[in-house]
């Protein structure tokens, strides 16, 4: 059995580590970057819930896509499982092995090859940090169009490989537009070289698209090519608070309408989650203090006329203010101030984490119902359990976490399958944005059609035909045995 309550079986076709192999890779890669330490390999073994847990032997760190190419080929000789490994944020189990799986980490790999000042597009190696990105572009005068809470640890590699969201995305769009390459090695070690730094290129099919969000499940991702907005002089954050849910949703539509082509990010929180970092985040204040309210919403606006912007965004706050679609509102004065309201954002799941166990559901559910599956599932679990409702609401993203002092199954026995059918049924995804990973891997069907995952198995049959690259995961094991 794998961990986190997921029950799978050792694939006894995969074999066990000897210590010739361990000589192989240290004769590829140098002693120091093979790792066997116990220290490193526990964090190396666990996600960053700490709730799924493997017991890999071997961490394995390449410098160079070559390394990469011929650490693979000789796993993909000698049948031995693979687990890519970038930041280790992921939150459906993906990025740790299941049982004794090699883990392969990019982190060594963290190198920015080459920026353009002129289109704005980066090359870079697929373990750099998004943080160290995003500092790196603010010196040259660039954003990234990808932001998320877990910026200090993910990488970009991790990043494209679960085609990551995040806090941007209502702005700039999904990785499938930013991404304009990738390299990547398959099972077999050949690499595949897809880094073009063009906007345009109709050649033929575009592979590079079935490494976004594959997971490591199709080849481990050593290169990327993005392309960066430029940084624009005027960004305002306001934090609202509205008194039910109709009301923000109204604000997102007036919002839309009003902010236009300066919105940036639209999210929000229920007094659920804001409690719940107040009480847990050190440094965390509602600016809004003088009654708790059952929504909040943060609105960013991004521009290049700072007069105009703010005129534009206080009209649009005032307007609300007079529709009652707000009943308090704070607009970020300085650097900090904005700040400080991402952090009740962004603060949210670290907050969770102290609080004990956590389960998570991150659906696609069209906006107007979102909400009705959080007080369904408030209902249904009474007082057993904290559920807590937030996410990007302008993407259309709910992320329903369910909060109790420890896990427990008769807890998960009334959260699913209902969970899941419920989002069927309203037409969502049962994976926004995180992936599948382990934790979703057999629930693929409440989301796809059989016949679509017929052909997403016999990609992968194609692309792994050993089913080395991180087993157990995206895809039902039914489909790969
Ligand atoms: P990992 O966790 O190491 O790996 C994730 C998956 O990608 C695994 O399946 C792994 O095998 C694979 N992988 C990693 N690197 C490679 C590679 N180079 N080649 C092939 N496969 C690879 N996600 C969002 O979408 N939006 C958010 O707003 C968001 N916020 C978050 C906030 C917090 C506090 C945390 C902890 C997580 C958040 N996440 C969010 C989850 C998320 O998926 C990531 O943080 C991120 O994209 C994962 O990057 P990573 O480098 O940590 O990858
Ligand atoms: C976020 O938007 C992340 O904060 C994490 O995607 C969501 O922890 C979660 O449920
Ligand atoms: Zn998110």
């Amino acid at each position: 059995y794998g961990s986190a309550s997921v029950l799978v079986q050792r694939n006894p076709k995969f074999s066990k580590l000897n210590d010739e192999d361990v000589r192989y890779f240290e004769g590829i890669l140098g002693a120091k970057n093979v790792i066997q330490d116990d220290e490193k390999l526990i964090t190396a073994n666990t996600d960053w819930m700490r709730k799924y847990k493997g017991s890999s032997k071997l961490l394995l760190q390449p410098r160079t896509t070559d390394q990469v190419s011929e650490i693979l080929k000789y796993c993909n000789f000698r049948c031995l499982a693979v687990v890519p490994q970038g930041g280790n944020t992921g939150l459906v189990g993906g990025s740790v092995p299941v049982f004794d799986e090699v883990v392969v980490s990019l982190s060594a790999m963290s190198k920015i090859i080459s920026f353009d000042k002129v289109s704005g597009i980066l090359v870079c190696e697929a373990g750099c940090i998004l943080e160290n990105i995003i500092s790196f572009l603010d010196s040259e005068g660039f954003i990234m169009p990808l932001d998320l809470g877990a910026k200090g640890s993910c990488q970009i590699g991790g990043n494209v490989s679960t085609n990551a969201g995040g806090l941007r995305l209502l702005r700039y769009g999904s990785l499938h537009g930013n991404v304009l390459g990738i390299e990547a090695v398959l099972a077999d070690g050949t690499v595949l070289d897809m880094l073009k730094t063009l906007r345009k290129d109709n050649t033929g099919y575009d592979l590079k698209h079935l490494f976004i969000g594959s997971e490591g499940s199709l080849g481990i991702v050593t290169k990327v090519s993005i392309l960066t907005p430029p940084k624009l002089s005027s960004v305002n954050v306001a934090f609202l608070a509205c008194k039910d849910y109709s009301s923000c949703q109204k604000l997102l539509q007036e919002a839309r309408r009003k902010l236009g082509e300066i919105l940036s990010a639209f999210e929000f929180l229920d007094s659920n989650a804001m409690n719940l970092v107040l009480n847990h985040l050190e440094g965390a204040r509602n600016p809004l203090p003088t009654s708790l309210h059952n929504f909040y919403v943060l609105i960013e606006t991004t521009g290049s006329d700072e007069s105009s912007d703010k005129q534009k965004l206080e009209a649009f706050l005032l307007g609300s203010m007079e529709n009652e679609l707000i009943s308090d509102g704070a607009l970020a004065q300085d650097i900090n101030q904005a700040s400080s309201f991402w952090l009740l954002r962004e603060g949210i799941p670290e907050a969770l984490m102290r609080a004990g166990a956590v389960y998570k559901y991150d659906l696609s559910i069209p906006v107007e119902k979102m909400y009705n599956l959080v007080e369904e599932m408030r209902s249904r679990l009474g007082n057993d359990a904290n559920v807590v409702g937030y996410g990007h609401l302008g993407d259309g993203n709910l992320h329903l976490n369910v909060s109790t002092p420890q896990y427990d199954d008769k807890i998960l026995s009334q959260i699913e399958p209902f969970v899941y059918e419920w989002t069927s049924k309203h037409h969502g995804s049962i994976s926004a944005e995180h992936g599948l990973g382990l934790m979703k891997a057999n629930k693929i069907f409440y989301s796809k059609s059989p016949e679509t995952v017929k052909v997403m198995t016999s990609i992968k049959k194609l692309l792994d035909p050993n089913h080395i690259l991180n087993p157990y995961k995206v895809l039902p094991c039914s489909s790969i045995s």
